[in-house]
């Protein structure tokens, strides 16, 4: 693996989930592969878990680790070629990334989409202007259409559950969650592209269910039955993976904040003694139930637990290839 952009990048995913179950089961088996090596983490937004498992991961394989958070720390970055750069931007991602390129071994980037240019968002200009420039391998930790990173934890974790149950096939059900704010589908668009590479291997049964508008980007819906009726969808569920994500037809609009759509006890009774799945942050009461976030149904801690494992796999690999 050179770069991890997306699921494209991951030759064998049975075994990259293997390898995650491995690092935790086994964390500081592998401390060589990171000697006298950097990773350089760039933030352009918020971050708690992909930030502090990211890092963790990266020393657990005895990297040194840099972090910075761009236009906070550092100056602005122009992404657009061929400006007459008079604007808020004082320095161009061509210099930006070469030069970080210079000091790091392995860059991660975060850069979420803007919600305001469907096709600007959709070109993933920020990644792929830093795998240009950067002459390093680049791992994203969370563009503007994917969040591979949380898609492999959550693979790990349905993984683990599906070993406690001993359920072969579980029914895996993805649903938008109320929220006031347009989010990204980032999260919403991964997760859908790894349970479609999951159920194209008999791992899991994917279902998408989603208020009418919220339909996501065809290629990432795939061979995934959507469902708008979210009673019928949760029916026999094994995993619901709960999400808001902003509409993708009418690009970053909120179009519904229909709050029968949070996920509460009632849902997780129709299921199949389900398990409640998110990525975090996660609002309270207007996304999901307090009682089902304390329940035992709730996976979202042993998620974000097993983001440190999917970072390590990941890094591990690229590591290996250099
Ligand atoms: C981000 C998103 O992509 O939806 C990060 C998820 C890992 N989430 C948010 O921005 C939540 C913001 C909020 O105010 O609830």
């Amino acid at each position: 693996m050179t770069n991890f952009l997306s699921l494209a990048d991951v030759s064998d995913l049975d075994a990259l989930i293997q390898s995650g179950r491995d690092a935790k089961a086994s964390p500081f088996a592998n401390q060589h592969l990171g000697k006298n090596k950097t990773i350089g983490l760039i933030f352009f937004n918020s971050s708690l878990r992909t930030r502090l498992s990211t890092q963790k991961a990266a020393q657990n394989l005895g990297l040194n680790v840099m972090t910075m958070n761009v236009g906070q720390d550092s100056w602005g970055l122009e992404m657009e070629e061929g400006v007459f750069m008079n604007g808020d931007k004082a320095e161009h991602v061509r210099e930006a990334a070469a030069v970080i390129g210079r000091y790091c071994d392995i860059i991660g980037i975060r850069a979420f989409a803007e919600l305001k240019d469907r096709e600007k968002d959709y070109k993933e200009q920020v990644m792929h202007q830093f795998a240009k420039y950067a002459n390093v391998p680049i791992v994203n930790l969370e563009s503007a259409t994917r969040h591979p990173l949380q898609s492999l934890a959550d693979c790990i974790t349905i993984e683990e559950a599906k070993a406690q149950s001993g359920i072969k096939r579980p029914k895996v059900v993805l649903t938008w969650l109320p929220h006031f704010k347009p989010l990204p589908q980032a999260v919403a668009n991964s997760f859908s592209e790894w349970m479609n590479a999951r159920a194209n291997s008999g791992d899991v049964d994917f279902v998408i269910t989603h208020p009418e508008g919220y339909e996501l980007a065809p290629e990432f819906v795939g061979n995934a039955k959507v469902i708008y009726n979210q009673d019928e969808a949760f029916e026999g569920a094994d995993f619901i993976y709960g999400k808001n994500w902003s509409s993708y037809t009418q690009y970053g609009q909120v179009l519904t904040q229909d709050p029968s759509w949070a996920v509460t006890m009632d849902d997780i009774r129709r299921s199949n003694n389900g398990k409640f799945m998110h990525c975090l942050p996660v609002r309270r009461n207007l996304k999901v139930a307090d009682e089902v976030l304390d329940s035992p149904h709730s996976l979202v801690i042993e998620q974000a637990a097993n983001r440190e494992w999917s970072a390590q796999a990941v890094l591990k690999e690229i590591l290996q290839g250099m």
